[in-house]
């Protein structure tokens, strides 16, 4: 069928879920005909909304192209585009932020309503009618088991030898019948490489040849260099602790962007081998530690790579299929793994306060950044959370560490390590008040220091200062001075 043609499927109002997971396996042709299609609506002067829910961030053009034309009522749970982000902070769009390891349950126990229609992008169909996936899984197993009608993208641009780099588990299900997730080493295989589709609600089947878009990087800096090395310094120092196995440590998380990128490209200067990885995104490093060996095996539910790491990835696919296993977002993220394996998990963060509340998605309290992504799901259950993050923002004007976050999507209970360029801060066994002067004089930068040694020195002055000192009619004197001024000096 034509992609235009399939888009008639999808009605005003519907709940279409669609693939997707950072950059890749984004359905490639329905969508940008159904944006279209709602713009046709609009200039008729009908209203045509849907409600969008995805594995994580899809392809930037498709998020801009539905955003633009204001066709997304209700998102979730995760985006990382300007136009769909304005959207959401002007009041326009709902945006439902939520762990990326909940979504399949939450929408299997029907917060979300009934999905009408899932969009899921494959890179083929077997003799017995199941799916081959594409350069994600995202939540695409649930979307085709739970919506009432299915449309397809079989998309040819995805190399075949994709095939079997997949592990599809079924075993998941809703309390009381839970069951353990036999899932003990990285590399281990759980499930199937393909999915499982219900013939009778395919309703179209759409054939394409296109290019995932590229996750673009920029080479490391100074700042994330000098992030990575405190990163692997601190390996260094667990190993000789005996906290961490000296060979190939525990399983590596790391999150999206340029920080977790240059972290993950520091191993290559280690002495580190057979590494493994337990994360959702790969990123282009993670290619080059593939290849030279620093990694054996990484474990994702999606691949965010680069136009040169798309190049690599299908140019030896052979070769990293051995090296890499895509798992739906369920189990890439899900608690229990994550605690079993001792995963390390290494996230971005836009600010922490002076005892490790951090703050990864609202810009000054108020205004969406991305969203919370995975980044809980790790650090609540990882061996070691560590947050990552250039110790300043917006040219020096903001302090990625501040007296109180106005947003906390991570507690001090989950939070054990702050690393910017300046140093890091090992806040395992230590109270508030021993973490505020650590995290203050090894991660704040030096220009920052002394605003926030006096705020947290007159806080724990005053009577009755308690566990937490804070002096609340001053403890976002940062973030207003911002707001007021454009700067936190
Ligand atoms: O803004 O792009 O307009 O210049 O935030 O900042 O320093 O480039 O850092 O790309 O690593 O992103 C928390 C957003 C960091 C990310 C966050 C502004 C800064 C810049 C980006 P500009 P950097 P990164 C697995 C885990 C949540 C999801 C997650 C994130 C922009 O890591 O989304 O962890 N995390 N998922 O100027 C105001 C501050 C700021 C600030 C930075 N304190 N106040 N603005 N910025 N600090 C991945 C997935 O789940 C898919």
């Amino acid at each position: 069928m034509s992609a235009d043609d399939a888009a008639k499927v999808i009605q005003p109002a519907d709940t279409v879920a669609i693939s997707g997971f950072a950059s890749a396996g984004t359905p490639k042709a329905v969508i940008p005909a159904l944006a279209n299609r709602i713009r046709d609506a609009r200039a008729s002067g009908a209203d045509f909304t849907i409600n969008l829910l995805t594995g994580a961030s899809v392809s930037t053009e498709t998020e801009r192209l539905l955003a633009e034309v204001d066709g997304i009522a209700l998102r979730m749970p995760y985006q990382s585009e300007s136009t769909a982000r304005k959207r959401i902070n002007d009041g326009r769009m709902d945006y439902v932020d939520i762990h990326l390891s909940h979504v399949a349950q939450q929408v299997w126990e029907g917060y979300y309503g009934r999905v009408d229609v899932a969009v899921v992008e494959v890179a083929g169909v077997t003799e017995a009618g199941e799916l081959i996936p594409s350069a994600s899984v995202g939540n695409n197993k649930t979307w085709l088991d739970v919506a009432g009608k299915v449309i397809l993208e079989v998309n040819s641009w995805v190399p075949e030898a994709v095939e079997g780099m997949h592990d599809i588990y079924y075993g998941t299900a809703l309390p009381p019948h839970r069951k353990p997730i036999q899932l003990t080493r990285v590399d281990d295989r759980i499930g199937q490489p393909t999915f499982r589709v219900d013939p009778a609600k395919v309703v179209a089947v759409v054939e394409t040849r296109g290019r995932d878009s590229a996750s673009p990087l920029m080479p490391p800096d100074a700042v994330s260099e000098a992030i990575a090395s405190h990163v692997i310094e601190f390996f260094d120092h667990e190993v000789r602790a005996g906290r961490l196995p000296a060979d190939s440590l525990l399983p590596l998380q790391a999150g999206i962007g340029n920080v977790a990128n240059a972290v993950l490209g520091g191993l290559d200067r280690s002495s580190y081998r057979n590494l493994m990885c337990y994360s959702e995104v790969i990123q282009d490093s993670m290619l080059r530690l593939i290849k030279d060996g620093t990694v054996e095996h990484a474990s994702t539910t999606a691949l965010a790579l680069s136009e040169e790491g798309i190049e690599e990835l299908t140019a030896n696919i052979d070769f990293y299929r051995h090296h890499i296993t895509l798992r739906p977002q369920e189990i890439s993220n899900h608690p229990e793994i994550v605690r079993r394996l001792g995963v390390i998990a290494m996230n971005g963060m836009l600010e922490s306060d002076i005892y490790g509340n951090v703050n990864s998605t609202h810009v000054m309290g108020t205004k969406i950044m991305n969203g919370i992504g995975g980044s809980g799901d790790f650090a609540r259950n990882g061996y070691v959370s560590m947050f990552l993050s250039p110790s300043t923002a917006r040219d020096g004007a903001i302090s990625a560490i501040v007296p109180m976050t106005p947003h906390v999507d991570h507690t001090e209970h989950d939070t054990q390590v702050i690393v910017t360029e300046h140093g890091l801060a090992d806040l395992r066994g230590l109270s508030p008040r021993r973490r505020a002067p650590l995290i203050i004089d090894k991660c704040a930068h030096p220009d920052f220091r002394p605003l926030l040694h006096d705020y947290f020195a007159r806080a724990e002055a005053q009577p009755g200062a308690g566990q937490t000192p804070h002096i609340l009619g001053e403890a976002f004197g940062f973030h207003q001075r911002y707001l007021e001024t454009g700067s936190m000096r």
